[in-house]
């Protein structure tokens, strides 16, 4: 078994001893063992081969129970403790929880109420209007499982950019230190930074491309070997995701790492250009009609043999990046080290893990020179969040930060305040006023029809306390989608008020996203790319926020965040 199946068998057990009924608690150990055998780096195999179950302890959330269970499934391909479950709990009724906002309980009494076992038949019940005279249930909650349904058939299959980005990364520090390996890069979306990623391009340069190809499919993560000829190599890694590899020659680089960076449609672009200069551009090369080659060892050389300056990745979607680049008017694009301050971020006064001195004084080491405090405002029932009366204390906490981190960092007292689903915000006018800077954001209630959630964000906007708008859409990455929002509309009222669109950095959120910063920044609109940590490690989350913005076209200029504590405290005041 892979590691990644073992992992689905712990994340079935917990799922069933939900429905089943069983508190929480007992299901977090499953959880994590999942999602420790998930990212782990090494084949599980072979930690049980060489160390047996003492090993299996060493695994990071892999208890005592856990390590059984695991030796139990590799020893005879089967548990037990789950094939009894499942004669309790149908297996199948697992299944249901990938519906959106359909939790355990419900798929329970659906089963034992209508014995609903699969999607198709919940579908059917629901269409049918069997499900709203159950005890806590209604028409509304009844048609917005039919809506759950209907986004399920939407889903991508793809994974956050957070996740591969990362794996990626290791992945090449392994082909770098392979001998012969003269360069090793991603390409693909990837390099492109999308939000999501369908599968991982890696690019080698080196001369003796079967080396690498072996050494490639015989990485310890490696599940399977998909595919593989001489200069090509695909595989599936334990934690589910994809990767194809390719190895060219050093001098052919350029054109290869071109060529698997794409987009398709920015590659077709360039083919037609190539064309009109008599050339045939492949990852090979140019070709010329007399059969020869020009040969290409850096991106540079490619754009340079089609008389255009570099283009950055992120530009590379045939949004109209090859005319600007043609005309000499591609914008210089904001990049990590023009950011001065991160202005939304929670502590231990509402859902944050560190105090906002602990907050300050990561901030000031990471080189910042401002800071904004944005805890929660109450409505939101899980946290806890920020009254009138705690907002007046925490603003003495602030200042007894202030005075120990001194003049190097600006600390601003915030808050992120709910929009409510009324359309008013969670704190009154009076203590707003009060702050240094007003997040609001969307939180509950995002399924309202279009134009109640819109006027939800335009109401907020026209408040003149509110700042920033934080993750406009509520999205989460890969798949749920985010408020039905009109976005004309929006883009307009920012406009107009002068408020800031936030980029949240969580590459859970991304958000806005590339293409309506683009709309945004058009418009006049500033844009605050933001981590929204709730540790002080979030704030590494950094560089995701900052590639959207870059996706969407922004100069340093356009962010907040780039701009002097004395410049951002002029337009707060503004
Ligand atoms: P993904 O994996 O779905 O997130 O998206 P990409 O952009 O990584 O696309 P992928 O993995 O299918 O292909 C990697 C790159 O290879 C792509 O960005 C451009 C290049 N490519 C793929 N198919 C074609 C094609 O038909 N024509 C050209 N010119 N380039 C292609
Ligand atoms: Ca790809
Ligand atoms: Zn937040």
């Amino acid at each position: 078994m892979t590691n990644k199946e073992l992992a689905d068998v712990f994340a079935l057990v917990a799922d069933l001893l939900e429905i089943k009924g069983e508190v929480i608690y007992k299901t977090l150990a499953y959880r994590k063992a999942a999602e420790s055998l998930t990212g782990l780096g090494r084949d599980v195999n072979d930690i049980w081969k060489q160390g047996g179950m003492k090993a299996l302890l060493e695994i990071p959330g892999v208890g005592t129970a856990i390590a059984e269970k695991i030796d139990e499934l590799l020893e005879t391909g089967q548990l037990q403790f789950l094939e009894k479950l499942k004669k309790e709990v149908p297996a199948e009724l697992a299944e249901l929880l990938q519906i959106p906002d359909l939790g355990p309980k419900k798929v329970g009494m659906f089963y034992k109420e209508l014995g609903v076992l699969s999607i198709a038949q919940l579908k059917e019940a629901a269409e049918a209007g069997k499900l709203r005279d159950l005890p806590g249930m209604g028409e509304k909650s009844e048609a917005k499982i039919l809506e759950g349904i209907q986004s399920l058939g939407r889903r991508s299959g793809r994974q956050p950019l957070g996740v591969a980005l990362r794996f990626a990364e290791e992945l090449l520090a392994a082909l770098r230190a392979l001998p012969g390996v003269k360069a090793a890069e991603m390409g693909g979306s990837l390099r492109r930074m999308r939000a999501t990623i369908g599968d991982i391009d890696l690019m080698v340069a080196a001369e003796q491309p079967e080396e690498v190809i072996r050494a490639f499919a015989a990485l310890p993560n490696v599940a399977r070997v998909l595919g593989q000829g001489t200069v090509k190599s695909s595989v599936e890694f334990h934690n589910g995701l994809r990767a194809q590899l390719w190895v060219h020659r050093p001098e052919r680089f350029g054109t290869a790492l071109q060529y698997a960076t794409g987009s398709k449609d920015h590659n077709v672009r360039l083919r037609e250009m190539a064309l009109d200069k008599g050339l045939s551009l492949s990852d090979q090369s140019f070709l010329k009609e007399d059969g020869s080659e020009i040969l290409c060892a850096t991106e540079e050389a490619v754009y340079k043999t089609l008389g255009l300056p570099y283009i950055p990745p992120e530009l590379r979607e045939d949004r109209g990046e090859v005319q600007a680049a043609l005309k000499g008017q591609l914008p210089k694009l904001v990049e990590v080290k023009d950011i001065r301050g991160d202005l939304h971020m929670h502590t231990t006064w509402s859902d944050g893990q560190q105090s906002i001195l602990e907050m300050a004084q990561a901030a000031r080491q990471r080189g910042y020179k401002m800071i904004a405090i944005t805890d929660h405002s109450p409505s939101l029932g899980l946290v806890n969040g920020l009254t009138p009366e705690r907002l007046q204390e925490q603003r003495k906490e602030i200042e007894q930060a202030r005075k120990k981190i001194g003049d190097g960092l600006l600390i601003l007292h915030g808050i992120e305040v709910d929009i409510r689903a009324d359309a008013t915000l969670d704190l009154p006018d009076e203590t707003l006023a009060e702050l240094d800077i007003v997040i609001a954001s969307l939180h509950i209630s995002m399924r309202q029809p279009r134009a109640q959630v819109t006027e939800r964000l335009v109401a907020a906007m026209r408040n003149p306390h509110v700042d920033i708008i934080g993750h406009p859409s509520n999205r989460t990455l890969p798949d749920r989608e985010g408020a039905d929002l009109d976005w004309d509309a929006v883009l307009a009222a920012a406009a107009e008020t002068g408020t800031a669109l936030e980029i949240n950095a969580n590459p859970r959120r991304l958000d806005l996203d590339d293409v309506q910063a683009r709309r945004a920044l058009e418009m006049g609109i500033k844009l605050s790319i933001n981590t929204d940590a709730h540790h002080s490690e979030h704030m590494d989350f950094l560089p995701f926020g900052v590639a959207t913005a870059r996706r969407g076209w922004a100069t340093a200029k356009d962010v907040i965040n780039t701009w002097t504590p004395k410049q951002l405290q002029d337009w707060l005041k503004g």
